[in-house]
């Protein structure tokens, strides 16, 4: 099926049916919660039912999201009561957190996302690579649908697109996204508030951990992989959460030469988690795939079972080819 016909076979799925239940991935970011207040909130301007789950409470910022509060971690389905279910953001069956696993039984299942690498585990897949964002499908299926666009529907599509976009300073923004974007400013929301609600005050546990961080970069391959690795013991030290790391990989991407900044952190005894940025034409979706990962070209990652020290090596020697292969 072409993506077209996908589209409006999505449309019709959303007109013809009531009770909803809408997914993202664990750890979910603006992208996926704003993609899933987005869906919902045109959703129920359609006189629809919807149900929004993720398996832990949102953290913030992302809970500030207009209608986050809808959001609930208690729900077991009985028989029929739902009749289709919507994953969003989410490009492999096993990022749909524990018990979303179960609940992605509710068929028919629709698939909206943009990641690289896909398993495709919905019955109806709109997947498209060359989005900016998974906002941006919303958007378009939304529109196909015929749902009217509210100013809380446009909050949670600009959300998803600014952030997913970097402000929209990332390659993945296209003439698309400004459109997009453009158009939900007409219709209520604010880029400007937007930025303030996503961007926080940071935590002094946050700061301390970026002192660690900054101290222990290391370069490797003249200086074109930048990697920091974070152990538990230094969030423990800084008394910081795992979100605390967020965009600490941004650091080692500003490095002049870097074309792959990596961050690693400790998520448990031997068990590592990879986020990869690439810099240049290298894809490091493709190096997450080979660690049973994914993701974007751009932006990928992966979380790994062994010791830190075995995990580096390989690592390294698979990302050294593929920037071999570039260099070539
Ligand atoms: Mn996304």
């Amino acid at each position: 099926m072409n993506q077209e016909k996908i589209m409006s076979s999505i449309a019709r799925l959303l007109k013809e049916n009531r009770r909803f239940l809408l997914l993202t991935h664990k750890d979910p970011d603006a992208d996926g919660i704003g993609s899933m207040l987005a869906m919902a909130k045109a959703l129920q301007n359609a006189e629809k039912e919807v149900v929004l789950f993720t398996e832990r409470p949102v953290l913030a910022p992302v809970n500030l999201l207009q209608g986050s509060e809808k959001i609930i971690q208690d729900f077991a389905p009985k028989n029929g009561e739902i009749d289709v279910t919507i994953v969003l953001d989410c490009g492999d069956k096993d990022r749909v957190g524990g018990r979303e696993e179960h609940l992605i039984r509710c068929r028919p299942v629709i698939n909206i996302d943009h990641h690289e690498v896909h398993d495709l585990f919905g019955d109806y897949n709109l997947v498209d690579p060359k989005s900016s964002s998974t906002g941006e499908l919303v958007y378009r299926v939304i529109k196909e649908a015929g749902f009217p666009i509210d100013a809380d529907v446009a909050e949670n599509i600009l959300a998803a697109i600014q952030t997913d976009t970097g402000s929209f300073r990332y390659d993945n923004t296209t003439s698309a996204s400004f459109r997009i974007a453009a158009e939900m400013m007409e219709m209520g929301a604010s880029p400007r508030q937007i930025f303030l609600k996503m961007t926080e005050e940071y935590s002094l546990p946050r700061i301390k951990l970026l002192e660690m961080a900054l101290g222990v970069m290391e370069f490797y391959k003249e200086g074109r992989i930048g990697m920091v690795t974070l152990s538990a013991e230094m969030f423990e030290k800084c008394k910081a959460q795992p979100e605390d790391s967020d965009k600490f990989v941004d650091y080692l991407r500003s490095v002049s030469g870097v074309e792959m900044a990596v961050l690693v952190r400790e998520t448990g005894k031997d068990c590592y988690k990879f986020s990869m940025r690439s810099n240049s034409t290298v894809n490091v979706a493709r190096l997450a795939c080979l660690f049973g990962g994914g993701g974007h070209a751009k932006a990928a990652g992966f979380e790994c079972h062994r010791s830190i020290g075995a995990l580096k090596k390989d690592f390294l020697k698979e990302a050294g080819r593929l920037l071999g292969d570039i260099s070539n």
